[in-house]
């Protein structure tokens, strides 16, 4: 099935019902409907093919939607790029996918690449509100490419995870089936749809279930109290970062928006279980957590009917395999720790044109997630870490090697070595170690990453050492570094 003959159930059956709220103003699902067909027909008539590349920087708005509605009806690979990215990773992005167009806006312009092709979404708005609202979908088969998500790549650089109708179909049809949405439901979403969490999850469950949404343009911790009391959603995605905030909301606001919704979900990172509980206490609501990868959507969930177990992540979702292997590959038995392996409709085609990474991710046609986790008697997953150093700040994925490259090529500094560093709000943070011949200059060190990074990659701390602690091999022992103390 694709994505198209999945959302016709809301487009078709529930034209005049309210969808979407956007700044203050509502829309049906017949308007949202009209407004992708109209940017379907300005694709064709631009030039775009099926199979061609579009990178969209932009941040949530309506007219986001309307592009990832009209890439998936013409074919056209939707390619979401992270607003927090800066000139470096968005060269990478587009040198690798190699878009017909980078659709972005005034203020991010700025960071494009010179030999991107432009087009500003003004200006696209602007022309699809002249083209036709009628557009016959020139994709039928859900083996269709229809996105490609970058991640971080463990080799410094992102790979483009290649996803199909047939993955974010099966993961819309098992997040709405399994958290029991409803056209009645209200989702609130704040988190941002150049990611899987926002996308796949907030923006398929919304069309498929036929509920009413309203998006946010990021979330904002001073404001969002205000917007729950105000839409008093009954479901709401977040990533841990954003349950924190919300622990610091006064308790009659928790309580109030607690006495509404239904369902709170959480991942992307560990939830602490103090989270969990603090969260308990003061919304009465037993925060739902989840796992999932770009490269494969969601897998493992607590049950909505059920115990949701502090720490673990739940149970497989429909048509989701697990194994647990060992380091020899060999099954490991309940309650033995190894690395987790899947299989199922949710899994990605391969990485955009990375035959040798697409080969190395898998096992006997098994994906390796690279993350560590144990599974109980009665089937529950419990992760316990991953594979590589990733460090997960505020829900977004940073790879320490891409900062390591990058500072060591600035003047001055000999070695470097990030690592995580544990943080209340963001659950941790990056933190570089640097061995210099000359005093470190901080401000220039943490200017130059500003300038070059996203922001939730700019160290927090910049520490001098004399030598980075090693094996005799010469791996750098990153759990030997000094934590700071960071304000
Ligand atoms: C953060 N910033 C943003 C932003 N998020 N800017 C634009 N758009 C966004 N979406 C910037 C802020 O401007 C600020 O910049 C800095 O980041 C810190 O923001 P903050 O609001 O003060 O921080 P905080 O309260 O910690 O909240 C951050 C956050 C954000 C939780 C809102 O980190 C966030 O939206 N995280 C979601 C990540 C996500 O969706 N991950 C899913 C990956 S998919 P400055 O310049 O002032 O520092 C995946 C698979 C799966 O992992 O299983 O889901």
């Amino acid at each position: 099935m694709t994505l198209g003959d999945l959302f016709d159930i809301s487009f078709r059956t529930r034209r005049d019902k309210i969808a979407l709220e956007w700044e203050g103003g509502e829309y049906t699902f017949g308007q949202i409907d009209d407004r992708a067909a109209r940017m379907a027909n300005l694709f064709v008539a631009k030039g775009l093919r099926p199979g061609d590349r579009v990178c969209v920087y932009l941040a949530n708005s309506i007219s986001y939607i309307d592009l990832f509605l009209a890439a998936t009806r013409t074919g056209v690979l939707f390619v979401p790029v992270n607003v927090l990215y800066r000139d470096r990773e968005i060269r990478h992005i587009a040198g690798d996918a190699e878009p017909a167009a980078l659709i972005t806006s005034p203020d991010l312009q700025q960071f494009a690449p010179e030999t991107a092709n432009v087009w500003l979404i003004d200006g696209l708005l602007a022309e699809a509100a002249t083209q036709s609202a009628h557009f016959e979908p020139r994709v039928h088969d859900g083996d269709s490419p229809a996105a490609i998500v970058y991640t971080s790549g463990t080799t410094g650089t992102s790979k483009g995870a290649v996803l199909t109708h047939n993955n974010f179909v099966a993961n819309a049809v098992n997040v709405t089936t399994c958290w029991a949405f409803s056209e009645n439901d209200r989702l609130l979403l704040t988190l941002p749809l150049f990611h899987v969490h926002g996308l796949g999850n907030g923006l398929h469950a919304w069309l498929t279930s036929g509920c009413r949404m309203r998006l946010t343009e990021r979330f904002q911790h001073d404001r969002a109290a205000h917007w729950m009391s105000e839409f008093q959603p009954t479901v709401f995605f977040g990533v841990p970062t954003m349950y924190v905030r919300m622990l610091e909301w006064p308790e009659a606001a928790g309580r109030e928006i607690g006495a509404r919704a239904r369902l709170f979900v959480s991942g992307s990172a560990p939830l602490p279980a103090h989270v969990l509980e603090d969260f308990r206490r003061l919304y009465g609501h037993t925060i739902l957590e989840r796992y999932g990868m770009s490269e494969t959507l969601m897998n493992i969930s607590n049950p909505y009917v059920g115990e949701r177990r502090a720490g673990s992540v739940g149970t497989p979702l429909p048509g989701v395999s697990v194994r647990i292997l060992d380091f020899e590959g060999r099954e490991v038995p309940n309650g033995d720790v190894g690395e987790l392996y899947l299989k199922g409709p949710n899994l990605f085609a391969g990485y955009w044109r990375r035959e040798d990474a697409t080969r190395e991710a898998h096992r006997d046609g098994w994906f390796r997630t690279g993350d560590i986790g144990v599974r109980s008697d009665d089937g529950y997953f419990t992760l316990q870490g991953r594979r590589s150093d990733l460090i997960i700040s505020g829900g977004f994925n940073i790879y320490p090697r891409e900062i390591e490259e990058f500072l060591a090529e600035l003047p001055g500094v000999d070695e470097v070595a990030v690592a995580a560093v544990a943080d209340k709000r963001r659950g941790e943070v990056p933190v570089a170690y640097l061995v210099s011949r000359e005093p470190l200059d901080t401000e220039r060190l943490e200017a130059a990453c500003r300038a070059h990074l996203a922001s939730f990659k700019v160290p927090r701390a910049f520490v001098a050492v004399d030598k980075l602690p090693r094996t005799a091999l010469g791996k750098i022992q990153k759990h030997l570094l000094p934590a700071p103390s960071l304000d």
